[in-house]
């Protein structure tokens, strides 16, 4: 259920198969250039707050931006993504800086990662890569390691193509020997789509297991509460701070970070609510703009299992700037795996970076998981939601 469940052997097994050198392979990220295109029609804020979100994934990364380069364009384009102006720009930033790697802001085709690849002489990764390498590095459970793997393999198998295709076209020229980089591509999209058959299978015994685990919950007839919410919100310090005030001793707190992507793994804790009645409660992975699909499907199961929750708790960092974009992105992921809207308590966290609270926010709870206002009130309106199911089924 959670990583802290998870045995030593289980964990062995996770790190034999990581070792299997199919598996993720670990992007070395110090110091990166970021490039990103303002496409006509978005906004300013829009095209500064992704760019800016990237920059907050590179770190979460572990890495650090040493310059963005920007280029308006009405749309990508198909060979390199930007122009070959700018193409020449990045080139020179390149050789000044000698960047680790060069990430571009949105998510690159197959053909032009190859192409910028041969232009630029750096690794070229895009934001779905990325992200894909923070929940590589983040992921502790058997599952989590699971979908991160399988997500990955999906994204890479139709980009698999940089070395193989280079060495074809080497051999190429002497003609007769055309074809050893193919086969060697051949070999390696062969055993991508094995591991990828693997990785369903084990995925499905899992799934199993956690299935049991849900029925056995259900069985004991607790309501379960879910916090979901845009990355970096403060779902695990809201979550922390909801233990603390029902339990008031020090039981263990799941970490809590301004790193984007601090939490990925699933972790579920007994809370007893103001009326006596007890209640499981569930942090899990934060959402973000553009999550790679890969990602949402692999996940989807873990995902599900927040959203089938009785409560879903929407945590909002009302100090945030923007986020309104960021409650409408989760609302669409929401949306989009179907969960019951009325199951939905809007919670705005964070009301201690504020003068005071702004008007015009639609309904909701509003809270400081830091001082611990309005955590009370938010109990209350849980409890309150919770109790006529209990009349019911008790
Ligand atoms: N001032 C203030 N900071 C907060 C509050 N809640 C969380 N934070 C900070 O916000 C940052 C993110 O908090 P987390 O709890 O890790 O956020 P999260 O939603 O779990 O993030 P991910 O796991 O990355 O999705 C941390 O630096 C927290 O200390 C709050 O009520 N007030
Ligand atoms: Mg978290």
């Amino acid at each position: 259920m959670t990583s802290a469940h998870l045995g030593r052997r289980l964990q062995k097994r996770i790190i034999k198969l990581k070792d299997r050198g199919l598996s993720l392979q670990e992007i070395k990220i110090e110091t990166a250039i970021l490039v990103g295109i303002k496409l006509k029609g978005e906004s300013e804020l829009d095209f500064e707050s992704s760019l800016d979100e990237l920059k907050g994934l590179i770190e979460a990364a572990g890495g650090e931006v040493t310059a963005v380069l920007i280029q308006a364009r009405e749309r990508p384009g198909a060979s390199t993504y930007i122009g070959s102006g700018k193409l020449a720009e990045l080139n020179q930033l390149v050789s000044e800086l000698k960047p680790d790697l060069v990430v571009f802001d949105q998510e690159l085709s197959p053909t032009q990662l190859r192409n910028l690849e041969e232009a630029v002489k750096v690794r070229i990764i895009d934001r779905t890569m990325l992200i894909l390498d923070i929940f590589g590095q983040r992921a502790r459970t058997r599952e989590g390691m699971l979908q991160v793997e399988l997500a990955d393999l999906e994204y890479r198998l139709p980009r698999l193509s940089g070395k193989g295709a280079e060495m074809s076209r080497l051999s190429g020229g002497i003609g007769t020997r055309a074809g050893a980089g193919e086969q060697k591509l051949e070999l390696d999209r062969r055993r991508i789509r094995q591991r990828i058959q693997d990785i369903k299978q084990q995925m499905q015994k899992v799934e199993s297991t956690r299935q049991l685990h849900r029925r056995r919950r259900q069985r004991a007839g607790l309501p379960v509460i879910s916090l979901v919410g845009y990355t970096n919100a403060g779902k695990s310090s809201l979550f922390n701070a909801m233990c603390r005030s029902v339990h008031r001793s020090g039981v263990d707190q799941v970490e809590a970070d301004a790193r984007l992507f601090q939490t990925l793994d699933t972790t579920t804790r007994k809370i007893t609510l103001p009326s006596g009645r007890e209640a499981l409660i569930t942090d899990t992975v934060g959402f973000i703009q553009n999550l790679p699909h890969h990602l949402v499907a692999a996940f989807r199961s873990t995902l599900q299992e927040a959203i089938d929750a009785d409560i879903l708790l929407h945590v909002i960092d009302i100090s945030s700037p923007d986020h309104w974009d960021k409650m409408r992105v989760v609302e669409k992921v929401l949306q989009e795996l179907n969960a019951d809207q009325d199951k939905i308590i809007r919670v705005y966290n964070k009301t201690d970076k504020l003068d005071f609270i702004p008007a015009g926010e639609k309904s909701g709870i509003f809270v400081s998981a830091r001082t611990g206002s309005g955590l009370k009130h938010l109990l209350t309106q849980i409890e309150a939601r919770i109790l006529p199911a209990a009349r019911v089924d008790g």
